[in-house]
């Protein structure tokens, strides 16, 4: 999974990329990198594997990871090329979600790109430039299917569907809130693949007095909420620069330190949680002397699917998952116990894989 976090310039999206990928390599013993200055992989928290890994007496544990990209350089008049422009916007079309950063923090050493603190204006600035961007691809679509489209029937209908579609984004409306009539719209938007389908989380980047009570009290915060219910988003409430100072900390003072705040979770805990929930993601979990890991899937993957993560072979010779759900596996105390009590279950095609599932796949190669 891929995340890009995007803002304007200086809401604090550096701040939060640098912590989130020091926290991430500071709690992974083992090597987890960084690719590029603004490419951090991070691994997903999951209390889960360590339990199992001590079950089994794993050697390794390898939890699912998160690819965080800094995208820097949007500012108005991006999609025109101003600043770092289109290469930017290339980077976002890559991404599963965008993180959007919006500054609700007042701070006078800290400039604004556009003089005051009002995150909706900044959201919109941006989606503005997301939305240009895909009015550029469509309008280019829409020139090569025209040729076309005279002489056949599937062009004229997707000149229609584009010219719709165009309509819409002119109205400074984002491609995902657009209707469309049927699953052959469906299946020729995905093709476009357009930045303002992708799910977007905002993180509300609030000062620290703001954090105990997730941002209840301050009245930029509810705007954002309120806007990103509207659309269908997610938030979290974040500060960028306490966050920063958690990912310095080992992990005993970390949880101290969270309890001084009145915080249960680091940022980074709150951002994966919302990005498994927008993007409907679960995780499942394979266990054993030589490795432990989480394996991250849609929900709703059936069992030769989610065997294709680990590896194609097991996707094609699939013949069933011996599966036994981690709470009861770790109630009985190991998987021979939870199968004397019948909680191991042998599933086939059409299982439907859920979440905290520890699945041992049988196939043919
Ligand atoms: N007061 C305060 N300052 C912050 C916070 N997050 C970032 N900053 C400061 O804002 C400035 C810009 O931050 P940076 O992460 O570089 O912003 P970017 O341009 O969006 O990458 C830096 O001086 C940060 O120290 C925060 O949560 N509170
Ligand atoms: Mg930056």
């Amino acid at each position: 999974m891929k995340l890009g976090i995007v803002g304007l310039p200086n809401v604090g999206k550096s701040t939060l990329f640098n912590s989130l990928t020091k926290a991430g390599a500071e709690s992974a013993n083992y090597p987890f990198c960084t690719i590029d200055p603004n490419i951090g992989i991070v691994p997903v928290p999951d209390e889960r594997l360590k339990v199992l890994g001590d079950l089994y007496h794993t050697e390794k544990i390898v939890p699912a990871a998160i690819e965080f990209v800094d995208i820097a350089g949007l500012v108005k008049g991006a999609s025109k090329g101003e600043g770092l422009g289109n290469q930017f916007l290339s980077n976002i079309r890559e991404v599963d979600a965008i993180v959007h950063v919006v500054r609700c923090f007042e701070d006078s050493n800290v400039i604004h790109v556009d003089g005051s603190v009002d995150p909706l204006r900044d959201i919109e600035t941006i989606n503005l430039e997301l939305i240009f961007s895909d009015l550029e691809i469509i309008e280019r679509r829409i020139a090569r299917t025209a040729k076309g489209a005279k002489n056949d029937k599937a062009l004229a209908k997707e000149l229609e569907l584009l010219e719709r579609l165009k309509l819409h984004l002119e109205e400074g409306k984002p491609a995902k809130s657009f209707t469309l009539s049927d699953e052959e719209e469906e299946a020729l938007l995905l093709t476009y693949n357009l930045l303002t389908c992708k799910p977007v989380i905002y993180a509300a980047n609030v000062k620290e007095e703001d954090l105990a009570d997730d941002g209840a009290k301050n009245e930029r915060v509810a705007q954002v909420r309120k806007f990103a219910k509207e659309e269908g988003s997610e938030v979290f409430v974040i500060c960028a620069q306490i966050e920063q100072e958690i990912a310095e900390l080992e992990e005993e003072e970390k949880k101290m330190f969270l309890e001084e705040l009145g915080l249960t979770e680091s940022g980074l805990e709150k951002l994966i949680a919302a990005s498994y929930h927008i993007l409907g993601l679960i995780s499942y979990l394979t266990a054993g002397p030589k490795e432990t890991k989480a394996w991250t899937i849609k929900r709703g993957t059936k069992a030769p699917q989610a065997a294709g993560k680990i590896h194609t072979d097991f996707e094609r010779g699939f013949i069933r998952a011996e599966i036994v759900s981690y709470d009861n596996l770790i109630d009985c105390g190991n998987f021979n116990q939870a199968k004397d009590k019948g909680l191991v279950r042998s599933e086939g095609k059409e299982y439907v894989v859920q979440d905290g599932d520890v699945v041992l796949f049988r196939f043919n190669v």
